[in-house]
């Protein structure tokens, strides 16, 4: 197996200071995902880098090298700014659709980079081309692109632990573009859920321009993948403590106290974006309107100290316990407080009594990339027993359908859904919570490491191709014998870009004497069937090319005409055009809140052209134009191609390369084939020739095609090379 370098922002273990001395004693961190990753990193030989909390001592550094952990090394103020900064006050409550919230500061951003940049090095220091690297979390996010520069042919994995938000959200973020593309040099970017795929995948569409089809999109000439793999726990580990003699231990004790009361438990980090003040607001409504509940219930919330270090996390704090004790003061009786708060870490014994002891489960966050504790519980339940109410804005919730959901900002539907868990039979209780228990045990932790490593390895990597750019005298030097020599050949043509530049309003791109006199040229040879294959509607092409012996096909392989004759010939079956009727207007709306954007209709086609637009309005209008048909669009029989300034909706089942085939077959064989074309819709030809077939692309970047030449010039000199080698044979 390959060695694997697992990045996260802290190492995997405590480092504390041993009492009164000045030695260092290095413990294991406990949670999911260091047990997860745990066997990963002892199996692959790898290392883990992150930062250690702690400055270490030498001693200390000593053995976290021997346990393979590299600690990054981070001042103090820039590791402030960058964590409680940057990544807890700007990307935390941003992901967690708390815009309110957010700080956004330059000079924290400028920290976070740094910090990036200083685990990319580190990371650059020992990774090989082979190493697989998994990065984890939103702490990182700049680190996939600078590790990318420094060690290209890395294999590089990402796994956002919080959700990403909508791109209506995202786009609030000042350093939106920076952080998109500090995640494009991953190959494969992990998030827990389907949503949050789509919300990244939107946000690449709308900021960048980059599309993704099946999850997948390309960029700087390579693949990249989006796709869910939501975490699991470590059942193994859980269920040992929760079902030790310990918590054997602490079990009795507590129904020993608790008596027949019934326990709703609440185990959170004490985090805004866990809600716990709606929690209580809708317990109190409970206690409120059915008193019974009041002696007969009680809640246990468990809050974990958390970033104690941002203001914002001590409000929280503040404001819960009043809500607790306003609580407890209007509904305890003596001996009965219908609130337990515990402000602590406990042990996982302890946690596992509890869970194990919990009639219902209250899991009630805002928001939540996953929630581990939903799973937790799930875990414990093996008895059948337990109801969870689970909030359906926890990532969780797409796993735990048979939960009972609640919209916590709904006070009084959470507290009805409250008191149906509370007074759910038994049956009920098995019905839902053992399905959910299989699939949780099923799908725990390991698995995920598994899932995501085979994701990350099975990945192809593919190496686009990139046309070699050729001047077009060499060009000419290898193509012209052999069209001299040829008895029957075809010429394929693309129109705009290619043949001709382009200019800055659509209809003055008529052809030049030039062209029309190198097209007259090759149409006159004998054994040359000469084809100008354009996206242009048929009247156009019929205007300009009417006196010249060529023949032409239309709207990207819809209409043909061949040379001679006057009229067209429909290729495919007649088209389905209802959808034009919703396009149009869309259109119209955006060309009217875009200056210098115009509509062009064509017999199965609507092209919005925006090249008369300002750069950036035009840019900006045809990315959320482009969002917006995908969505009103989907499962209609269209394409939406994306070109140079145009965006054009045509119907499916026609294309350049089908056209291509067609005459290939009705006038074939051929011993000589050459076509020429600028953009994405040529490329449907280039896929389509025969391997001894010349393709050549005009402009730079990634094509199928076999060769390249810098502008419709070198064309127009190449064809003309090729006329006087013809005319000369
Ligand atoms: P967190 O926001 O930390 O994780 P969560 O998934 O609920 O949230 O995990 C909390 C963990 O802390 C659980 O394992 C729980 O058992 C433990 N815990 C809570 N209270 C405790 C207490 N009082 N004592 C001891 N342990 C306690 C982030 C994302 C989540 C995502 C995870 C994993 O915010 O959405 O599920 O990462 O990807």
């Amino acid at each position: 197996m390959s060695r694997v370098i697992l990045v996260s922002n802290r190492l995997p273990v405590t480092i504390s200071r041993s009492r009164g001395g000045s030695s260092q004693t290095l413990n294991m961190s406990s949670g999911g995902l260091v047990t997860g990753l745990a066997p990963l990193h002892a199996k692959s030989n790898g290392v883990w880098i992150g930062h250690p909390g702690e400055n270490p001592t030498p001693e200390t550094l000593n053995e976290l090298k021997n346990r393979r952990l590299v600690p990054v090394d981070v001042p103090a103020r820039e590791y402030r700014n960058y964590y409680e900064g940057f990544s807890n006050s700007a990307l935390w409550p941003l992901f967690h659709y708390f815009i309110e919230r957010c700080e956004f500061d330059t000079a924290q951003f400028e920290a976070y980079r740094s910090v990036n940049e200083r685990f990319a090095d580190e990371i650059a220091r020992v990774a090989e081309p082979d190493d697989l690297v998994w990065v984890h979390d939103y702490q990182l996010m700049l680190l996939p692109e600078m590790l990318r520069q420094r060690v290209p042919g890395v294999r590089i994995g990402f796994f956002l632990h919080i959700p990403f938000p909508s791109s209506e959200t995202f786009r609030v973020l000042p350093q939106r573009t920076q952080i998109l593309r500090g995640l494009l040099g991953a190959d494969l970017i992990g998030v827990h859920t389907y949503e949050y795929a789509e919300n990244l995948q939107r946000s690449f569409r709308r900021l960048l321009g980059i599309e993704t089809v099946r999850g997948e999109l390309r960029y700087s000439g390579r693949s990249v993948r989006i796709e869910a793999h939501p975490i699991g726990i470590d059942t193994d580990d859980l269920r040992e403590a929760a079902f030790s003699q310990k918590a054997d231990r602490y079990l009795v004790d507590l129904k020993r106290r608790i008596g027949d009361r019934q326990v709703v438990l609440g185990v959170d980090r004490l985090d805004y974006t866990k809600g716990l003040p709606l929690k209580l607001q809708a317990w109190r409504q409970l206690l409120a309107s059915s008193p019974r509940w009041r002696r007969r219930a009680m809640l246990i919330q468990l809050a974990v100290p958390s970033r104690e270090n941002i203001e914002s996390y001590h409000q929280q704090k503040d404001e819960v316990e009043r809500l607790v004790g306003e609580i407890n003061g209007l509904y305890g009786s003596p001996g009965r407080i219908p609130i337990h708060y515990m402000y602590q870490s406990v042990s996982k014994e302890e946690l596992g009594a509890l869970y194990r002891l919990a009639d219902v489960a209250f899991v009630s966050p805002l928001r939540d990339g996953l929630n581990l504790v939903a799973k937790e519980y799930v875990a414990t339940r093996d008895d059948g027993g337990g109801v969870l109410v689970l909030s359906e804005f926890a990532g969780a919730a797409s796993e735990l359908g048979e939960s009972l959901r609640i919209n916590p900002w709904d006070i009084e539907g959470t507290a009805a859904q409250i008191e149906r868990a509370i007074e759910m039979d038994f049956g009920e209780r098995q019905e839902r919570m053992r399905p959910m228990y299989h699939r949780v045990v099923q799908n725990d932790v390991h698995r995920w490491v598994e899932r995501f490593m085979s994701a990350l390895t099975a990945q192809e990597v593919e190496e686009l191709r990139f046309p070699p750019s050729l001047q077009s005298q060499v060009l000419a030097g290898t193509l012209a014998p052999q069209l001299a020599n040829a008895k029957n050949a075809l010429l394929m043509l693309d129109y705009d870009g290619s043949l001709r530049e382009f200019t800055e309003r659509y209809e003055d791109a008529m052809p030049t004497d030039e062209i029309l006199e190198i097209l007259t040229d090759f149409g006159s040879l004998d054994g040359i069937k000469t084809y100008i294959n354009s996206g242009r509607d048929r009247n156009t092409l019929g205007e300009w090319f009417g006196n010249v012996p060529v023949s032409l096909i239309a709207e990207h392989g819809s209409w043909i005409r061949e040379a001679g004759d006057s009229d067209w010939t429909r290729m495919g079956p007649p088209p389905d055009l209802r959808w034009k009727e919703i396009v149009r207007p869309v259109l119209a709306e955006y060309s009217e809140r875009t200056p210098g954007a115009r509509i062009e209709e064509k017999s199965s086609a609507l092209v919005w052209h925006y090249r008369e637009a300002d750069d950036a309005l035009g840019e900006w209008q045809a990315l959320e134009l482009m969002s917006v048909l995908e969505d009103m669009l989907s499962g209609s029989p269209v394409e939406i191609l994306s070109g140079a300034r145009v965006i054009e909706i045509r119907q499916q089942g026609v294309d350049k390369g089908r056209a291509f085939e067609f005459v290939n077959e009705s006038e074939g064989p051929f011993d000589f084939i050459m076509a020429t074309g600028d953009d994405r819709t040529d490329e449907d030809i280039f896929a389509r020739m025969p391997e001894d077939a010349y393709s050549v692309k005009i402009g730079g970047g990634q094509s199928n095609a076999r060769a390249a030449v810098g502008s419709p010039g070198s064309i127009r000199r190449l064809l003309r090379a090729l006329i006087e080698a013809r005319r000369g044979a």
